[in-house]
């Protein structure tokens, strides 16, 4: 049974129909870029094989150590509740740091379905980003990633870049996955809304940004969209749109990248042409 709230940043959402909503599906008649830049996401299911994503959720757990996950079960990855590694998350001798720099991550980067979709929806032939963020939230946190959207992060615009969010697992709600604020990329005021009531658990980030989910919601008027999501799918989204995550509450953890094209004949932002590592503080 669907739970009446969605948690992010240990704050309850409410899931009913001023709060929340479902993310569109694809629809056969659908023009795909026209149903991206209007929707400013474009859910794709079973885009990728899923054994090959759960060949690269199963090489990063296992840089853990066997007691992390439940009967060692590395592929499918639930949280054993082990201790967890001394070092902050994603520095230097951290499994996340290694991993993004590992070639078997960068060779499922650089499989050429991703490539394509990107293609696609820019319109042009593109290189992919280098800095790619690995995520990985386990219950209990009480943390997610809070809303904000990438063009403060980057200075791209929708015509010249594109995200590809890859779940490296089932991530359906309940184990924090990608949610957007419906029409967000739409609207001029945005910016203004999140800085004017100045939200935000992190006060001294001058980027536009807020933990508070359910308080956007309701200032802007917007609801949050949800999808449970599978080892496979890939959502794609513009610059613009806002968009955070729903706190882990189950064993199952939520792994994740962002792979980010632009297109091939625009410089790639100083910022993002290096190796992702969560200390380097963009
Ligand atoms: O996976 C997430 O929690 C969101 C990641 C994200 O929004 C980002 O990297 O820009």
């Amino acid at each position: 049974m669907q739970s009446e709230v969605f948690y992010s940043n240990d704050i309850a959402v409410p899931r009913d129909a001023l709060h929340s909503g479902k993310m569109a599906e694809i629809s056969n008649d659908s023009n795909l870029c026209d149903q991206f830049h209007g929707d400013g996401y474009l859910l794709f299911r079973g885009a990728l094989n899923r054994d090959a994503v759960l060949d690269m959720r199963e090489a990063y757990l296992n840089l853990f150590d066997q007691s992390f996950c439940i009967e060692g079960d590395c592929r499918q990855g639930r949280y054993a509740g082990a201790a967890q590694p001394a070092l902050n998350y994603g520095v230097e001798g951290h499994p996340a740091h290694a991993f993004v720099r590992s070639q078997v991550f960068k060779d499922f980067l650089d499989q050429p379905t991703l490539k394509k979709l990107a293609e696609k929806l820019l319109r042009s032939d593109v290189k992919r980003v280098p800095r790619t963020p690995l995520r990985h939230f386990i219950k209990g946190m009480k943390m997610a990633s809070r809303a904000h959207y990438d063009r403060t992060y980057m200075n791209e615009s929708a015509d010249t870049c594109v995200t590809l969010w890859v779940p490296l697992g089932d991530a359906p709600v309940a184990a924090g996955g990608i949610t957007y604020l419906e029409g967000s990329h739409l609207d001029i005021n945005m910016e203004a809304t999140i800085r004017q009531a100045g939200r935000t658990d992190r006060p001294n980030d001058s980027r536009p940004l807020t933990h508070d989910l359910k308080w956007l919601s309701e200032a802007t008027g917007r609801r949050w969209l949800l999808a449970d999501y599978k080892a496979g799918d890939v959502v794609a989204h513009v610059p613009d749109i806002v968009h955070a995550s729903t706190d882990p509450m189950i064993d199952l953890m939520r792994i994740s990248t962002d792979v980010r094209f632009v297109r091939s004949d625009i410089e790639i932002d100083s910022r993002w042409q290096n190796d992702w590592s969560a200390d380097d503080r963009y």
